[in-house]
């Protein structure tokens, strides 16, 4: 009886949702990273404007492109800082109309007119981070400074890293003294012995949720995403957050518009909605990156700000990435080469 009470209930709702909306309905279809837009925001949002949300998640860049080249249409993405440069060079995305942001008066400009795009027209920052080490220091005594310390061979078999080919070249080239950007054959060849010997240290590799395995002592130290960082310190303080002394990746994740999303202007709602102060707060108490939101910043509390994963005190090491052009492919080659063993 309760079971076929609720289900009326349900069925009602429902019938009143579709009264409600608007003859063929609105939607969104978002294509963003996994674990980085909280669905409260999306009920919020569907609410407010009747936009029905379609959420799909990705845990790469690459899967990203791949899916967005093999022709499948969406009308927000979330790439990376470098990925928009590639996105930008290929013709794939559409301009934003600032005049339907308002709120884009929020943001940062520490983080705004960047060399991936530098006039501020493709993209609106969501989420800046880093990719650093965590340290369980109850388990690991020694200091950790840097990629050279977790890679000793002391800790073989208990690291946990990102599961992105591009982030373990970097932590390669970065150790070897060599920029982080130029990647050519010869900078390959120099970082493949390197690697060779670091990666079947790797235990597991999990870019949508590093911090479980870290959590459930499966592993010691890690190599993680700023926000899975901030999340573990939350949880316990013994997680310490390290960045990297050779160097490490600052990522400028944003949201894009595919050149023929179907429906623009939703897009452009939901940039719009997203960068209210109080609803990118939202974003921050469930994925602690580091907001670029200055009003949003403004609303956290001093626990959230005082997260040194979240907004580290020295940034001076922290570099973005650029497009590589076809170097790319080579990356992914040689990386999924050494990691099956060959
Ligand atoms: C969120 C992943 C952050 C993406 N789960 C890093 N570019």
């Amino acid at each position: 009886m309760k079971h076929i009470l609720r289900s009326l209930t349900v069925a009602a709702a429902a019938s009143a949702a579709a009264l409600a909306a608007p003859l063929g309905a609105a939607e969104l279809n978002l294509f963003a990273w996994s674990e980085y837009v909280p669905q409260a925001v999306l009920d919020k949002f569907t609410e407010e404007t009747g936009i029905k949300v379609n959420y799909e998640t990705y845990d790469s860049n690459e899967e990203m492109l791949s899916k967005l080249v093999g022709g499948a249409e969406y009308d927000l993405v979330q790439p990376s800082e470098y990925v928009i440069e590639v996105m930008v060079r290929r013709g794939m995305l559409a301009p934003i109309d600032y005049k339907a942001l308002p709120n884009a008066k929020n943001l940062d400009p520490a983080f705004l007119k960047q060399p991936h795009d530098p006039e501020q027209k493709f993209s609106i920052p969501y989420m800046v981070g880093s990719v650093g080490i965590v340290v369980n220091t109850e388990k690991v005594t020694d200091p950790i400074k840097g990629y050279a310390d977790v890679f000793s061979g002391k800790y073989s078999g208990r690291i946990v890293a990102l599961d992105d080919n591009r982030e373990l070249l970097t932590w390669a080239l970065a150790t070897l003294g060599h920029d982080i950007n130029s990647i050519d054959a010869a900078a390959l060849a120099k970082a493949k012995p390197v690697l060779a010997k670091w990666l079947p240290q790797i235990k597991l590799y999990d870019s949508a949720s590093p911090k479980t395995s870290l959590l459930n002592g499966e592993v010691d130290i890690g190599i993680v995403w700023s926000g899975e960082a901030a999340i573990l310190y939350n949880e316990d303080k013994k997680f310490q957050y390290v960045l990297p002394a050779e160097g490490a990746h600052m990522f400028i994740d944003s949201l894009a518009i595919p050149k023929d999303a179907p429906n623009k202007k939703e897009a452009h709602a939901f940039l719009d909605f997203i960068l209210r102060p109080e609803i990118s707060a939202l974003i921050s108490a469930d994925f602690p990156y580091t907001n670029p939101n200055v009003a949003a910043r403004a609303q956290l509390s001093d626990e959230q700000r005082a997260n040194p994963a979240s907004y580290p005190a020295d940034h001076s090491t922290l570099k973005t990435f650029r497009d590589i052009g076809k170097a790319a492919s080579d990356v992914e080659k040689l990386i999924t080469d050494l990691r099956a063993g060959s």
